[in-house]
């Protein structure tokens, strides 16, 4: 029996206008279950729902939010085994990295119930004679929330962990494609003390759930991660309404590999971040930037390398790679493959379709040689399996290419030299920097995000989270 699950609306499960089957990238047979579609009312229900809990809320007490936060993280971590497998089921990613992703949620949650109870602001002399100034921070008001496939837990968690802490209320929409996630953790919420309009789920798609909340009055600010395309558009929206508005989108993450690398931890962490997750990071490293020395070596160990990978059924024990996505980004990674060759790049391994005894999005991670920084294939994020190789003379020219990018996420150096490990993380534009590190895979305590095309607003994570989720209040006193 296929169960349904609804929207939650002022405190309220409500039944959807449709539903929409989750199905499992792994075997299309396997129907994880049905989720609500939200028309524009319902939307507009949960915004009101929101508005009219957020007074409130925003003077709440610490303590009360805290032990919500931390109950939410406490059963996420409990439970740790079954959203992770829930994770791996709708998304594709394998079971560990499913599980790996439902503690950083529960971790996450900790950090931010412990946030609640460091809501200092500042006092600070007037220049006026008797005169006292406060700092203080206040909450945004209501926060909507628009998240991405590829991370259904984490990404909802570190949006909506500190939104809550902050004293916001929240709209979340949750990607059409992994609804399960975000249902399960609206569950856990709506049986954590926060009372109700707090914090609503609204599923469905981005033309009717994604576009109602980013243009209604009700919404002080939007959070959004997702494409660059969907993120300019939401940034127009917002600067035309006045609203705050925090996005992180692409990367086309450089990793660089040079001569003194121990080839090893470099061959190690290249195929890490190119491939695990199915490549669907937005932190995966999708340039590799080789020098001379090292070139040959690095080439034929990573091939080997990459010939023992398993790509499979995500729950299967042995896949080191589940399937991609979903269809429409099975066929986006084959297209980049076609073009990759046909601007030249040489294909060394993978790149096509893996039939497998379950019918599933599986595709052979790819790797490409003989490529330029001009070429499409290292200008535009794929999102999948498939990585680059741009052969360098020596660092100086690598540091160059790498920051030849309209992205800057994160960046990776793999290197002994301390002179090229410290001028690359001075000199990288990249937001996130890794020595010696996959590009992808970062703390759950410390700031996120990028540069350029990468991001627009304020950081996420950690105590930078602030900034974005709060706003400054200036208060002078005449005692
Ligand atoms: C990570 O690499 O640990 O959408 C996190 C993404 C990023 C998260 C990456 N926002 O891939």
């Amino acid at each position: 029996m296929i169960i349904r699950h609804d929207n939650l609306i002022g405190g309220q499960w409500r039944p959807g206008f449709s539903y929409t089957a989750n199905v499992n990238p792994s075997d299309l047979n396997d129907v994880i279950g049905e989720y609500a579609q939200a028309d524009t009312g319902q939307v507009h229900e949960a915004i009101e729902a929101a508005q009219a809990a957020s007074s409130a809320w925003a003077i709440s007490g610490i303590q009360v939010r805290a032990d919500a936060l931390d109950k939410i993280g406490n059963e996420i971590l409990v439970r740790r085994e079954e959203l992770g497998t829930l994770l791996a089921r709708e998304e594709g990613k394998t079971k560990a990295e499913g599980i790996g992703e439902a503690v950083r949620a529960g971790n996450i949650f900790k950090f931010f119930a412990a946030e609640c109870l460091r809501m200092n602001g500042e006092t600070i002399p007037s220049v006026r004679p008797g005169i006292t100034v406060e700092v203080t921070r206040e909450p945004v008001g209501v926060v909507g929330i628009i998240t991405p496939w590829n991370f259904p837990i984490a990404i909802p968690a570190w949006k909506v962990a500190p939104a809550l802490a902050y004293g916001n209320c929240v709209v979340l929409k949750p990607a059409e494609l992994v609804p399960g996630c975000a249902w399960a953790l609206a569950e856990i919420i709506s049986r954590s003390g926060i009372p109700a309009g707090v914090f609503n789920l609204v599923m469905g798609s981005g033309r009717i759930v994604g576009d109602g909340i980013v243009n209604h009055p009700g919404i002080n600010a939007i959070s959004f991660t997702g494409s660059q395309g969907v993120g300019a558009q939401i940034a127009l929206s917002c600067a035309n309404n006045l609203k705050k508005v925090q996005l992180e989108m692409g990367g086309k993450n450089p990793q660089i590999i040079l001569d003194d690398a121990d080839l090893n931890i470099a061959v190690e962490l290249s195929v890490q971040s190119a491939f695990y997750s199915t490549g669907q990071r937005c932190t995966a490293s999708s340039r590799l930037i080789v020098t001379e020395g090292i070139y040959q070596r690095f080439i034929e160990a990573t091939i080997a390398r990459m010939s023992k990978i398993t790509v499979g059924h995500a729950l299967t024990a042995g896949t080191d790679i589940g399937p991609v996505s979903s269809k429409s980004q099975l066929d986006q990674d084959l297209n980049y493959v076609d073009i990759a060759k046909s601007e030249g790049g040489r294909l060394q391994t993978g790149g096509e379709r893996v039939k497998l005894a379950t019918d599933g999005f599986y595709m052979a991670p790819a790797l490409f040689t003989d490529t330029t920084t001009a070429m499409r294939i290292n200008r535009e994020e794929v999102f999948g399996p498939v990585a680059s190789v741009i052969r360098v003379k020596d660092y100086e020219e690598a540091l160059a290419i790498a920051n030849d990018t309209p992205f800057g996420l994160s960046a990776g150096i793999a290197t002994t030299s301390l002179k090229y490990a410290s001028h690359f993380k001075r000199h990288s534009q990249a937001g996130m920097v890794m020595v010696n590190l996959p590009t992808a895979g970062v703390d759950y305590h410390v700031p996120f995000g990028g540069r350029k095309g990468s991001s627009y607003g304020p950081r996420e994570q950690g105590t930078y989270a602030r900034e974005f989720f709060t706003t400054v209040k200036t208060a002078y006193t005449l005692p």
